[in-house]
Protein backbone atom coordinates (compact mmCIF):
# COMPACT_ATOMS: atom_id res chain seq x y z
CA UNK A 1 0.00 0.00 0.00
CA UNK A 2 1.64 3.36 -0.90
CA UNK A 3 0.43 4.82 2.56
CA UNK A 4 3.19 6.27 4.58
CA UNK A 5 3.34 7.61 8.11
CA UNK A 6 5.48 10.53 8.16
CA UNK A 7 8.34 9.95 11.30
CA UNK A 8 8.11 6.48 10.32
CA UNK A 9 10.93 5.08 8.41
CA UNK A 10 9.43 1.44 7.65
CA UNK A 11 7.24 -1.25 9.40
CA UNK A 12 7.91 -0.47 12.92
CA UNK A 13 10.84 1.54 12.68
CA UNK A 14 10.19 4.75 14.04
CA UNK A 15 12.29 7.51 14.07
CA UNK A 16 14.18 7.28 17.42
CA UNK A 17 14.32 11.06 17.53
CA UNK A 18 10.53 11.53 17.21
CA UNK A 19 8.27 10.58 20.71
CA UNK A 20 5.36 8.60 20.05
CA UNK A 21 2.25 9.64 17.68
CA UNK A 22 4.72 12.84 16.48
CA UNK A 23 5.37 13.64 12.56
CA UNK A 24 8.32 15.80 11.83
CA UNK A 25 7.58 19.32 9.78
CA UNK A 26 10.40 21.66 8.19
CA UNK A 27 8.29 25.16 8.85
CA UNK A 28 7.58 26.52 12.43
CA UNK A 29 3.84 26.78 12.78
CA UNK A 30 2.56 28.93 15.28
CA UNK A 31 0.28 27.68 18.08
CA UNK A 32 -1.45 30.76 20.20
CA UNK A 33 -4.98 31.10 22.32
CA UNK A 34 -5.07 34.69 21.69
CA UNK A 35 -3.71 37.69 19.72
CA UNK A 36 -0.08 38.75 20.41
CA UNK A 37 0.88 40.31 22.81
CA UNK A 38 3.52 43.75 21.62
CA UNK A 39 5.65 44.49 24.61
CA UNK A 40 7.94 47.26 24.08
CA UNK A 41 11.22 46.29 25.56
CA UNK A 42 11.82 49.98 27.49
CA UNK A 43 8.71 48.36 29.75
CA UNK A 44 9.31 45.03 29.39
CA UNK A 45 10.07 43.23 32.96
CA UNK A 46 10.61 39.52 34.21
CA UNK A 47 9.52 38.91 37.62
CA UNK A 48 9.76 36.04 39.93
CA UNK A 49 7.83 35.79 43.25
CA UNK A 50 8.96 33.29 45.59
CA UNK A 51 6.31 31.56 47.67
CA UNK A 52 7.66 33.67 50.77
CA UNK A 53 6.66 36.82 48.65
CA UNK A 54 9.83 37.96 47.38
CA UNK A 55 10.04 39.51 44.77
CA UNK A 56 12.88 39.73 41.77
CA UNK A 57 12.49 41.71 39.22
CA UNK A 58 14.86 42.18 35.32
CA UNK A 59 13.95 44.47 32.54
CA UNK A 60 15.07 44.08 29.08
CA UNK A 61 19.02 45.09 30.06
CA UNK A 62 19.38 43.35 32.96
CA UNK A 63 18.25 40.20 31.34
CA UNK A 64 20.49 41.03 28.79
CA UNK A 65 23.30 41.25 30.95
CA UNK A 66 22.74 37.56 32.69
CA UNK A 67 25.39 34.49 30.95
CA UNK A 68 23.54 33.47 28.46
CA UNK A 69 24.07 30.41 25.92
CA UNK A 70 23.08 28.85 22.48
CA UNK A 71 21.37 25.35 22.62
CA UNK A 72 20.04 23.09 19.90
CA UNK A 73 16.92 21.25 20.87
CA UNK A 74 14.06 19.44 19.38
CA UNK A 75 10.07 21.13 19.88
CA UNK A 76 6.70 18.32 19.82
CA UNK A 77 3.58 19.64 20.37
CA UNK A 78 1.15 18.08 21.78
CA UNK A 79 -1.33 18.95 18.24
CA UNK A 80 1.47 16.09 17.00
CA UNK A 81 4.21 18.30 15.39
CA UNK A 82 7.44 18.10 15.88
CA UNK A 83 10.49 20.00 14.85
CA UNK A 84 13.86 18.68 15.18
CA UNK A 85 17.32 20.78 16.08
CA UNK A 86 16.32 24.30 16.52
CA UNK A 87 18.66 26.57 17.74
CA UNK A 88 17.77 28.89 20.48
CA UNK A 89 19.89 31.75 22.80
CA UNK A 90 18.97 32.93 26.38
CA UNK A 91 19.33 32.61 29.99
CA UNK A 92 18.95 29.28 31.42
CA UNK A 93 16.49 29.06 34.39
CA UNK A 94 19.31 27.79 37.02
CA UNK A 95 21.26 31.62 36.02
CA UNK A 96 18.82 33.19 36.13
CA UNK A 97 17.82 31.60 39.78
CA UNK A 98 20.99 31.72 41.16
CA UNK A 99 20.13 34.53 43.77
CA UNK A 100 16.57 33.26 44.56
CA UNK A 101 16.25 31.92 47.82
CA UNK A 102 13.17 28.90 47.36
CA UNK A 103 12.40 25.55 48.35
CA UNK A 104 9.37 25.36 46.14
CA UNK A 105 8.55 22.22 44.62
CA UNK A 106 6.25 24.29 41.81
CA UNK A 107 6.40 26.76 39.64
CA UNK A 108 3.36 28.51 37.38
CA UNK A 109 4.21 30.79 34.56
CA UNK A 110 2.89 33.92 33.45
CA UNK A 111 2.91 35.11 29.98
CA UNK A 112 1.77 38.94 28.81
CA UNK A 113 -1.77 38.33 27.44
CA UNK A 114 -2.43 36.29 30.57
CA UNK A 115 -1.64 32.86 29.42
CA UNK A 116 -0.17 30.63 32.47
CA UNK A 117 1.28 27.10 32.65
CA UNK A 118 2.37 25.01 35.34
CA UNK A 119 5.27 22.92 35.97
CA UNK A 120 7.71 21.41 38.67
CA UNK A 121 10.40 23.48 39.52
CA UNK A 122 12.69 20.39 39.17
CA UNK A 123 12.09 20.75 35.62
CA UNK A 124 13.14 24.05 34.88
CA UNK A 125 16.53 23.43 36.65
CA UNK A 126 19.68 21.87 35.67
CA UNK A 127 19.92 23.14 31.80
CA UNK A 128 16.73 22.03 31.18
CA UNK A 129 14.59 25.31 31.03
CA UNK A 130 15.99 28.81 29.50
CA UNK A 131 14.20 32.17 28.98
CA UNK A 132 15.24 32.23 25.41
CA UNK A 133 15.47 35.52 23.28
CA UNK A 134 16.63 34.74 20.04
CA UNK A 135 16.12 32.03 17.25
CA UNK A 136 18.32 30.81 14.71
CA UNK A 137 20.38 34.13 15.42
CA UNK A 138 17.47 36.76 14.98
CA UNK A 139 15.69 38.39 17.81
CA UNK A 140 12.46 35.80 19.14
CA UNK A 141 9.78 37.04 16.39
CA UNK A 142 6.53 38.20 18.47
CA UNK A 143 4.54 35.34 17.32
CA UNK A 144 6.76 32.79 18.86
CA UNK A 145 6.91 34.30 22.00
CA UNK A 146 8.93 37.33 21.29
CA UNK A 147 10.82 39.35 23.35
CA UNK A 148 11.11 36.20 25.02
CA UNK A 149 9.90 32.75 25.84
CA UNK A 150 10.47 30.09 28.12
CA UNK A 151 11.52 27.05 25.91
CA UNK A 152 11.21 23.66 28.13
CA UNK A 153 11.99 21.71 25.30
CA UNK A 154 11.95 17.75 27.14
CA UNK A 155 8.14 18.73 27.85
CA UNK A 156 5.03 19.25 25.47
CA UNK A 157 5.71 22.69 23.79
CA UNK A 158 2.24 24.21 25.83
CA UNK A 159 4.77 24.28 28.68
CA UNK A 160 7.04 26.90 27.36
CA UNK A 161 4.83 29.71 27.80
CA UNK A 162 5.54 32.53 25.37
CA UNK A 163 5.93 36.35 25.69
CA UNK A 164 6.96 35.55 29.14
CA UNK A 165 6.68 38.02 32.39
CA UNK A 166 6.71 36.26 35.42
CA UNK A 167 7.79 33.23 37.33
CA UNK A 168 5.80 32.36 40.35
CA UNK A 169 7.56 29.51 43.02
CA UNK A 170 4.80 27.66 44.96
CA UNK A 171 4.30 25.06 47.81
CA UNK A 172 1.50 23.66 45.78
CA UNK A 173 0.64 22.93 42.15
CA UNK A 174 -1.88 25.36 40.32
CA UNK A 175 -2.94 24.14 36.70
CA UNK A 176 -1.84 26.71 34.27
CA UNK A 177 -4.42 27.87 31.24
CA UNK A 178 -4.11 24.37 28.81
CA UNK A 179 -4.22 22.01 32.46
CA UNK A 180 -7.62 23.51 33.35
CA UNK A 181 -8.84 22.40 30.54
CA UNK A 182 -7.91 19.15 30.31
CA UNK A 183 -4.69 18.77 29.14
CA UNK A 184 -2.04 16.96 31.00
CA UNK A 185 -0.51 18.21 34.31
CA UNK A 186 2.70 16.86 33.64
CA UNK A 187 3.24 16.79 29.31
CA UNK A 188 5.86 14.20 28.94
CA UNK A 189 5.74 13.66 24.96
CA UNK A 190 7.72 10.33 25.10
CA UNK A 191 4.94 9.19 27.60
CA UNK A 192 3.05 10.39 25.30
CA UNK A 193 1.15 12.42 28.23
CA UNK A 194 -1.48 14.51 25.81
CA UNK A 195 -4.33 14.76 27.99
CA UNK A 196 -5.42 14.45 31.66
CA UNK A 197 -5.52 10.69 32.29
CA UNK A 198 -2.83 9.69 29.86
N1 LIG B 1 1.64 32.88 26.13
C1 LIG B 1 1.40 31.79 25.40
N2 LIG B 1 2.33 30.84 25.33
C2 LIG B 1 2.11 29.72 24.61
C3 LIG B 1 0.89 29.52 23.93
C4 LIG B 1 -0.08 30.54 24.02
O1 LIG B 1 -1.18 30.45 23.46
N3 LIG B 1 0.19 31.67 24.76
N4 LIG B 1 0.67 28.37 23.23
C5 LIG B 1 1.46 27.20 23.61
C6 LIG B 1 1.35 26.12 22.68
S1 LIG B 1 -0.06 25.16 22.74
C7 LIG B 1 2.37 25.79 21.82
S2 LIG B 1 2.30 24.42 20.85
C8 LIG B 1 3.54 26.67 21.69
C9 LIG B 1 3.65 27.11 20.27
O2 LIG B 1 4.81 27.87 20.09
P1 LIG B 1 5.03 28.48 18.65
O3 LIG B 1 3.83 29.32 18.31
O4 LIG B 1 6.30 29.26 18.75
O5 LIG B 1 5.16 27.30 17.71
O6 LIG B 1 3.48 27.81 22.52
C10 LIG B 1 2.93 27.58 23.79
N5 LIG B 1 3.08 28.78 24.56
MO1 LIG C 1 0.49 23.23 21.46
Amino acid sequence: MGIVTRGFTGRGRADPQLPPGQYLVEDFPVLSAGPTPRIDLDHWELTVVTEAGARHTWTWAQLQALPSETITVDLHCVTKWSKLGTRWHGVSINTLLADVETAADYALMHSYGGYTTNLPLDDLLDGQAWIAYRYDDEPLEPEHGGPARLLVPHLYLWKSAKWVRGIELRNDDEPGFWESLGYHNYGDPWREQRYWGD
